[in-house]
């Protein structure tokens, strides 16, 4: 049988949303027209004017970047709903768009399941219009009811977001968390919840798109206040020791702000796939932020570049030159046929993976190696990415790692996870790849170790 599990686990719903790797946000709103970031609420809804949205033409760029999920605002701090709703006059049905008979949240659900994307909704907590804001009851009972509206009228939702911002002016207002995370579950059993704490997925604790070099997808979630700074060490780095399993994700814009503004571009590539290699290589999920611009479309040269990146991953990650490899283990649980081979982390999938014995890792460690096939006639890989994949499905497991080509040390680090990626500075090449597990609270359990080659690297991209 399976080892046993290292608590905590993920829920379905969590390992579904990791496995997913990039994801996306659209901020698009008041801010838009206005060229802000935070509005102040007192924006007439007259202004919101998109001429030509065209909710499609997000899910394509989305896909194109490689994401399975997109996540659109539905209400930032300025207040102003993307969706008629019946609780506020401060919508979409008060503006011009669609003649006041628009949705963009149901345009945007709708194109997302018509492309073949998850959707998932935020809804500010901090509301900058609305005259209840500051009064307890009232308000947590116009933010239920808002949570009613979303998770009720637009079919399934798979991510909610809760952002803890609020600005330092801004009214002394007590949010009912548990109240609204409890009501979310109630109405959508799979949806996973996001905020500085969860319960389902975290903030990293950076808008850079960088999780800690140590990342671990545990946290004590007793140990962290919503929207207090001080907290984003622990949400970067993770806590070996603790009890909720609530992996982090890297929330960046593709450009300066999270909305549109007219003078500013898309960050470069390299910059991107940099962040790529620090949050998905990181153990963490990628949400990357496209703004639609005042057309309600995402730039052409947004676009370009988000496709860019799409093709780039896929270059370097679509190819697995230890393919073909045979490998060996300093154990093997069960040994030859008992399901647990070394070999298993050559095959591709997620639900296979490499166990040692649990009598192996007393004395040197645990150690798997990769070796070039007799028909590869001499020749060695040749690689400058190594990509480590723990079976978090088990727990994450991994403290510390070490890669050897040939004997030598090209790559160490601590926490593994879903996904570590170590691009090395150039190139190495080798016949023999072998990566030891030199510390870990448990019977390391990996599902894929990959070699792949990077020409963005040589490119300057580093
Ligand atoms: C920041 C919030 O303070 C934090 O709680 C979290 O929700 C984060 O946003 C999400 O990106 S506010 C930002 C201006 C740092």
């Amino acid at each position: 049988p399976p080892p046993l599990p290292v608590l905590p686990i993920p829920s379905s719903s969590q390992l579904k949303w990791q496995r997913r790797e990039v994801i996306m946000f659209f901020h698009f709103g008041m801010n838009t027209f206005t060229d802000s970031e935070w509005g102040t609420g007192t924006e007439d809804p007259s202004l919101f004017r998109p001429a030509a949205l065209n909710a499609t033409q997000w899910m394509d760029a989305a896909r194109a970047a490689g994401a399975s999920l997109v996540i659109l605002v539905a209400k930032h701090h300025d207040g102003f709903c993307l969706w008629p709703s019946a609780y506020t006059a401060h919508s979409v049905r008060a503006s011009p768009w669609r003649a006041g008979r628009g949705d963009v949240v149901a345009e945007f659900v709708n194109a997302a399941r018509a492309r073949g994307l998850d959707a998932g909704l935020y809804l500010s907590p901090w509301d900058r219009h609305d005259q209840r804001y500051g009064q307890e009851v009232a308000y947590n009972e116009y933010y239920e009811a808002q949570l009613h509206e979303l998770l009720t009228g637009y079919g399934s939702v798979s991510e909610i977001w809760f952002d803890g911002a609020k600005g330092k002016n801004a009214t002394n207002m007590t949010y009912h968390f548990q109240e609204w995370f409890q009501t979310v579950k109630q109405l959508q059993r799979s949806i996973n919840i996001f905020s500085d704490d969860g319960p389902d997925v975290r903030w990293v604790g950076d808008e850079k798109g960088y999780a800690g070099t140590t990342c671990w997808s545990a946290v004590n979630r007793s140990a962290i206040t919503i929207g207090e700074a001080g907290i984003e060490k622990y949400l970067n780095e993770g806590d070996p020791r603790g009890r909720d399993w609530v992996p982090p994700e890297c929330d960046v814009s593709i450009r300066t702000g999270w909305f549109w503004h007219a003078n500013e571009t898309a960050k470069p590539l390299a910059q991107l796939l940099e962040i790529y290699y620090n949050s998905v290589g990181r153990n963490c999920v990628l949400l990357l932020n496209a703004p639609p611009n005042t057309t309600g479309l995402v730039e052409d040269a947004d676009v370009a570049r988000l496709r860019e990146f799409g093709r780039a991953v896929e270059a370097i990650f679509g190819t697995d030159l230890a393919a073909g490899s045979v490998a060996r283990a300093s154990s093997e649980r069960g040994g030859p046929g008992g399901g647990f081979e070394a070999r298993n982390v050559l095959d591709g999938r997620e639900d296979t993976y490499w166990a040692p014995t649990e009598e192996d890792g007393c004395r040197n460690g645990y150690w798997i190696e990769l070796r070039r096939p007799a028909e590869a006639a001499g020749r060695p890989f040749e690689f400058n990415v190594v990509r480590i994949q723990e079976h978090v499905a088990l727990g994450q497991r991994v403290e510390r790692h070490a890669v050897y080509v040939d004997g030598a040390p090209v790559a160490n680090g601590t926490t593994v996870g879903h996904k570590r990626l170590h691009r090395l500075p150039r190139p190495v090449a080798g016949r023999k790849v072998r990566v030891w597990i030199t510390a870990r609270r448990g019977p390391p359990l990996l599902s894929a170790v990959g070699l792949h080659h990077d020409p963005f690297v040589a490119a300057g991209a580093m």
